[in-house]
């Protein structure tokens, strides 16, 4: 069978990662076209990675050559660029988030829905990070019992001075949005989201760090810190609490030293760094299946969902008061 070929909007930062990945890493497929609005760096990744640049993404997504998409874009340009990969019937790889706000994530949610085929999946890598998914299947063999409540901690070392503090929700804090859905099997309710003193390190107005509190609909919560110049590195942690037991991840297991008067190790400077195995693990999965001509991972729904409880968090960043999210009824949405 032949190869299944990749096109790439957006080869900023993630989409970078991405084309180095389809073209190095991931078997069945091939990077046969991106598009930026970056010429110049879409011209030289390329060239180096042999593949095409069309100017505009809504051609490359149109394009006959082009089996499959990764939209690595920003988020505000992913509605229109979610409709016109519905429209053209191509599977799509979507970066969260999948849009700006809810209203637009549910219009697309019902527009693939009437297609009555799964082309969208989000790009919430995290479940296919080897150790989520080990904590992942530990919750769910109930050894420890029922799972009560998560303590994450979020923190990049630092961000581009673009980044404002509704970013910090819909960009960073999302993961831990899916994270904790994903964990629980059930839906966010309700979502606080507080800020101590900012650090004096950002613009005058940036929220920076952030503690969110999410209440589910199962009956657990779940707490967020996401400081996103945290200056050191990066650090992903997430512990789960349960009626028998604890179990944590990202303690960073790399090689830990003892030298000179000191002991540690070293931080992962980014999210490419620390994930790298989850996004190789995500496009091949998603890869595979999209031949298959499924998804396998975080759908449309679950980009809605997070979604909606960011736009209830972003309200409650400005009043620092509990904001009940407003969910679609999922059997009347997808019938
Ligand atoms: C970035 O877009 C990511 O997805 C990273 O995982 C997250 O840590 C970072 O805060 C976001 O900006």
């Amino acid at each position: 069978m032949s190869d299944l070929r990749v096109g790439i909007v957006g080869v900023g930062v993630m989409g970078a990662d991405h084309a180095e990945r389809v073209v190095r890493k991931t078997a069945g497929a091939r990077l046969v076209a991106v598009s930026d609005p970056d010429w110049a760096r879409a011209e030289s990744l390329a060239s180096r990675l042999d593949a095409r640049v069309v100017a505009d993404p809504l051609e490359l997504i149109a394009s006959d050559e082009v089996d499959a998409v990764i939209l690595a874009s920003p988020g505000f340009a992913h509605a229109e660029q979610l409709f016109a990969c519905l429209e053209h019937g191509k599977p799509v790889l979507c970066e969260k988030p999948l849009t700006m706000d809810a209203a637009s994530a549910l219009q697309v949610v019902e527009r693939e829905h009437k297609l009555g085929r799964q082309l969208i999946q989000v790009g919430f890598m995290r479940r296919f990070d080897p150790e989520y998914a080990a904590m992942k299947q530990l919750l769910d063999s109930g050894e420890l019992g029922r799972t009560l409540l998560l303590h994450n901690v979020h923190r990049n070392q630092s961000v581009p001075t673009t980044f404002r503090s509704e970013m910090i929700v819909r960009d960073s804090m999302v993961h831990e949005v899916d994270v904790a859905r994903w964990l629980f099997g059930s839906e966010i309710t309700r979502i606080t989201v507080r800020t101590p003193q900012p650090t004096s390190l950002v613009a005058d107005g940036v929220l920076d760090p952030q503690l969110a509190l999410f209440e589910l609909a199962n009956g657990a919560m779940a707490d967020v810190e996401v400081f996103v110049n945290f200056q050191v590195g990066y650090e992903v942690r997430c512990e789960a609490v349960a009626e028998r037991g604890s179990a944590t991840i990202g303690l960073g297991s790399g090689v830990f030293t003892r030298a000179g008067g000191q002991w540690g190790g070293a931080m992962p400077a980014d999210f490419r760094v620390r994930f790298e195995q989850a996004y190789d693990v995500e496009v091949q999965r998603w890869v595979d299946a999209t031949v298959r001509g499924e998804i396998d991972g975080p759908s449309a729904w679950d980009g809605y969902a997070a979604a909606a409880v960011c736009e209830a968090g972003i309200e409650s960043l400005s009043s620092g008061r509990p904001v009940d999210v407003t969910l679609a009824d999922r059997s009347k949405v997808l019938g």
